[in-house]
């Protein structure tokens, strides 16, 4: 097929990321030349390299995991040509194109929409644990599922640096807050990293952008008299970084949370008017039923505002390791207030040069967190944003915690196994797949390594592996490691029962995606695996594949069975996407991380003929129990 050529101009001010451009089954990559004048072509194993301002060649490589993107302001103007052959370039709703001819059949111009999700952005008391790694698996998949949807998606995690825990630790350990923060920020990424964590952006409290975001909107605040200087006196949890009123606490002056010894704090601060923001807050709980997630917790948080507000402390006298107020630099912000505004800064508040970004990406669709905080973020982090005129997020989701043998685990208490030692066991996916199968998002779970071993050797080994590698094994007995072409029988029956499930899949995974639901999709997507499973059983290919006369037959299971399983791997990707990636790369198929229209991708029927099928090694060894 001859390239075509496109010729046209967009007009548009945006990251390089809201820019798409997708060649099927290729990567794909885009050059500029001096004139700003792009030639897309297709440039596989280029890393991707473009800074703002920076005009000079650059090959941009837009596929959905530059990362590096995200925040590249593109000139306004841009003059491209592309010459694929099959390319759809896809531009978000707010930036669409101008003056673009549109080649019929050979282009397409699809709008994206913005998807912001979030984690909370951690404290650097600790390197990651199963409980910080599970929220951020979960936030993870939603973004795998949301990208695959077609969303132009932002996925945004970090570090929550500064305040007295912090400064306390870095002491400890004879560092700098500072060295100890870069420290840790490191060993942080290695583990969201070997988590196959696809973050588009990592960001920190001790950012330059950030701290500058937080003192424009605490400026705000204080200039439209939401802050006020006054005197606290009260108890204060270190560990939890949260302030405690004397009729929550009894005589021991221990922390109704986490149990630890609260420490008394008698200083000049600047107060929060959050007391006044009761009513509003009430208001917007009702007005928007979706606000906070799930329900139980909702309940929670209403009882707790109806129950009257008081004025939050947002300053500390006596810590210094914090962002400066503005108007009085001898004292450092809350850890907290300084943390939540991170949802903002991290797309361009407060900003100048980044207005566009902030209006494109804010509101916030989704921020996950764990319930034990569910008040900062429900009740505080709305008053702010209340208080500062600005849309408050789509969605607080705030699921449970994870505990063994009943308790939560935690660091601290040290009862908690690492990511790597499970990771080392049961693979990234085994242990991805297990976090978000076995404890249904929003309870309380409780984990062992017995349920881990029972749920990888269960679904994963047996039903999944063992499905694909007995299917790859046959095709290469039967067909040369070749896609038979089943074109001379249906294999009506059995093999319609597959097709039905499969058609009526999309729908349900993604009511449930819809709902967090992570173990009933992948519930859902185990129908198909178990299906097939039953398929083969029922069909026995070993039994046709004795009589010259059942080759049509043959041909028919065998590829349906495959296009079972190229489906089955598009609807595991969000939660294991490396074990995915390989399930379509021994079927000869393309990236399954590039895919951005599932819905389209899961149609019956799409596995070409003739591609060759890899048997490689077993996707999920059995393990056996110590
Ligand atoms: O609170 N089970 O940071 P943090 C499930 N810096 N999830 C757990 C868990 C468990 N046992 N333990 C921790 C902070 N988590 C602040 C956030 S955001 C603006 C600032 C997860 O390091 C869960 O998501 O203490 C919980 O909310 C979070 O880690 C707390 O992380």
């Amino acid at each position: 097929m001859l390239p075509v050529y496109l010729f046209g101009s967009l007009k548009f001010l945006a990251s390089a990321q809201d820019a798409r451009l997708r060649v099927l089954g290729q990567n794909d990559a885009i050059a500029f030349d001096r004139n700003r004048k792009g030639v897309a072509h297709s440039y596989p194993k280029c890393p991707p390299n473009l800074y703002r301002n920076h005009y000079t060649t650059e090959i941009i490589n837009l596929s959905h995991h530059s990362r590096v993107f995200h925040d590249a302001l593109f000139p306004l103007e841009l003059k491209f040509r592309l010459s694929y052959t099959e390319v759809t370039l896809c531009l978000p709703v707010r930036h669409r194109h101008r003056n673009i001819t549109q080649i019929p059949g050979e282009f397409s111009l699809m709008p994206k929409n913005s998807y912001y999700l979030s984690t909370p952005i951690y404290y650097v008391n600790s390197i990651p644990h199963l409980g910080t790694a599970y929220t951020t698996v979960a936030a993870d998949t939603l973004a795998r599922f949301r990208r695959m949807c077609g969303d132009d998606v932002l996925f945004l995690t970090g570090l929550d640096e500064h305040g007295q825990k912090v400064e306390e630790a870095a002491l400890a350990h004879d560092m700098t807050p500072k060295e100890w923060c870069d420290s840790l920020a490191v060993e942080f990424q290695k583990v969201w990293s070997m988590l196959n964590i696809s973050n588009d952006m990592f960001i920190r409290t001790t950012d330059a952008f950030h701290e500058a975001a937080v003192k424009a909107l605490a400026t705000k605040l204080y200039e439209s008299g939401d802050i006020y200087k006054g005197t606290y006196e009260g108890w204060y949890c270190i560990p939890d970084e949260t302030y405690w009123n004397a009729s929550d606490i009894d005589e021991t002056h221990i922390c109704p949370d986490c149990g630890r010894e609260l420490k008394f704090v008698e200083e000049e601060n600047y107060f929060f008017k959050l007391a006044s923001y009761q009513e509003k807050l009430l208001e917007y709980y009702e007005e928007h039923p979706d606000f906070i997630g799930p329900d139980s917790r909702k309940n929670e948080v209403l009882s707790f505002v109806k129950g009257g507000l008081n004025d939050l402390s947002i300053s500390r006298s006596n810590v210094k390791w914090g962002i400066e107020l503005p108007w009085d630099t001898s004292h450092t912000m809350y850890v907290w207030f300084d943390a939540l505004i991170n949802y903002l800064s991290a797309v361009g508040y407060g900003q100048e040069g980044r207005e566009e970004t902030f209006a494109y990406r804010w509101p916030a669709q989704i921020h996950f967190i764990g319930k034990d905080i569910i008040r900062f973020h429900c009740v505080i982090w709305p008053a702010m944003l209340m208080a500062a005129g600005i849309e408050l997020p789509q969605r607080v989701f705030a699921h449970g915690f994870l505990l063994t043998k009943g308790e939560k685990m935690s660091k601290s208490k040290g009862n908690a196994q690492t990511p790597a030692s499970l990771v080392e066991r049961f693979g990234v996916d085994g242990y991805r797949y297990y976090f978000m199968r076995d404890v249904s998002f929003g309870q309380d779970g409780s984990i062992s390594l017995e349920s881990m071993v029972q749920r990888y050797n269960g679904d994963l080994a047996n039903d999944w592996g063992n499905l694909c590698s007995r299917l790859f094994n046959m095709v290469g007995k039967y067909f040369d490691g070749l896609v038979p072409d089943a074109s001379d029988c249906t294999d009506e029956g059995e093999g319609a029962d597959l097709k039905q499930i499969a058609a009526a899949l999309f729908g349900k995974y993604k009511g449930r995606m819809d709902k967090l639901d992570y173990a009933g999709a992948l519930e859902e997507t185990w129908e198909l695996v178990k299906a097939t499973n039953r398929y083969i059983e029922l069909s026995a290919p070993w039994a046709l594949a004795k009589d010259e006369a059942q080759l049509p037959r043959l041909k028919a299971v065998i590829y349906n069975a495959l296009e079972a399983v190229r489906i089955a791997a598009l609807y595991t990707a969000p939660v294991m996407p490396e074990t995915s990636a390989q399930v379509w790369k021994r079927m000869g198929l393309g990236d399954i991380v590039s895919v951005d229209d599932i819905e389209d991708r899961t149609s019956w029927g799409l596995l070409p003929v003739g591609n060759s099928v890899e048997k490689g090694e077993s996707l999920f060894p059995r393990i056996t129990e110590e």
